[in-house]
């Protein structure tokens, strides 16, 4: 027997024995720089939203299919409903008085409001009220529900760590009793009563769990938060990102690290007519835009968006957002699991970090 039959004759036996030669598959296993499937990609409101509002008329929400949350794929990930490999970003859509039932799930979730008021998110018993600019949360293995009290519906949006879970097999799902999302409307929750003020920590009652025990984190806050970063750079008290761009994390009060576990939430103001650096990180994020108007520049595509559009930026995609006008960003990504991972790295335009 040659060579070339031998070799041949081991390649068919590593098959069979399903064995795969690192020199045989290396493409892809080493590359010189992280090569996601995802693509950079926006969508825009002005198409999510009647979209979202033409399932309200169609589409009921109870139990079983549990939510009317329509997710954003990326059109890279070949049909998967994820926005990135490791990110689920929906739009969610109640209408008048409905109701969206109670689960718990082992998949950590966030609701992040573009406009409208009148639900409350239910989390663990404690009715939550949304309104425009509001972050809330639901850790996972929380109970929760929706209900609208309103004759208007309202649309929001859903981020979650659904792939993340997902990819390690770690997905737990259990429907809460019929009928039992509380149905009163307090304007504060008790989670905001015992978390909600700055610097000062309940003494007694249980011990925190691993998310904030804060559900809310109200606009009222980011909002004055940003101003104030600008309003001391004004002032010669530089303290922002780079100049004309502010922006906040939303911690855990009681840890001081991200509100949630597995995914990082932040809101960016940019004075109009800032640039930002531009930069690589690993890890991928998701962007919406909360007010005004400009545009991302993706690996050198220029994409214009305005209020409401919502933008996937993959691993290692170069960066640059442009302000057009005052312009305020909604962030989320993977870094707490990039981080955790000792896998973070950034490369920041004209130096290192
Ligand atoms: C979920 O529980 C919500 O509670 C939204 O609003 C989207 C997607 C998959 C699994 C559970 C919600 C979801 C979800």
């Amino acid at each position: 027997m040659d060579e070339d039959e031998a070799l041949r004759r081991l390649y068919a036996d590593f098959d069979a024995a399903g064995m795969q030669p690192l020199w045989r598959v290396r493409e892809g296993l080493m590359p010189d720089r992280p090569t996601p499937r995802a693509v950079p990609h926006a969508w825009h409101w002005k198409d999510l939203y009647p979209l979202a509002r033409r399932a309200g008329d169609l589409v009921p929400v109870g139990r079983g299919g549990e939510r009317r949350a329509i997710a954003l794929g990326n059109p890279g990930l070949g049909g998967e409903p994820f926005t990135t490999p490791t990110l689920w970003a929906a739009v969610q859509y109640l209408g008048p008085q409905e109701v969206a039932p109670d689960h718990r799930h082992s998949q950590s979730a966030f609701r992040f409001v573009l406009e409208g008021e009148g639900v409350w998110t239910v989390v663990d018993g404690d009715p939550v009220a949304m309104r425009r600019g509001d972050l809330l949360l639901t850790p996972g293995m929380a109970f929760h529900g929706h209900h609208n009290t309103r004759d208007a519906p309202m649309a929001w949006l859903d981020g979650l760590d659904i792939p993340i879970a997902g990819y390690l097999d770690a997905q737990f799902f259990e429907f809460g009793p019929d009928d039992v999302v509380d149905r009163s409307t307090p304007a504060t929750s008790r989670s905001e009563r015992l978390w909600g003020r700055p610097g000062l920590r309940p003494i007694g009652g249980p011990e925190p769990k691993a998310s904030s025990p804060l559900c809310a984190y109200r606009w009222e806050f980011t909002d004055a938060a940003l101003a104030d970063q600008l309003a001391l750079e004004a002032e010669g008290r530089p303290s922002t990102v780079e100049p004309g761009h502010a922006a906040v994390r939303f911690s855990n009060p009681a840890t001081g690290g991200d509100a949630l576990v597995t995914m990082r939430t932040e809101m960016h103001r940019l004075a109009a007519g800032c640039t930002t650096t531009g930069r690589r990180e690993v890890g991928s994020s998701v962007w919406q835009v909360f007010d005004g108007a400009g545009a991302f520049v993706l690996d050198g595509h220029r994409t214009e968006v305005r209020r409401g559009d919502v933008v996937a930026v993959p691993s290692w995609c170069h960066v640059v957002v442009e302000a057009a006008e005052p312009f305020d960003l909604f962030r989320f990504s993977d870094a707490p699991i990039i981080e955790r991972l000792n896998l973070a790295r950034t490369q920041l335009d004209g130096g290192n970090s």
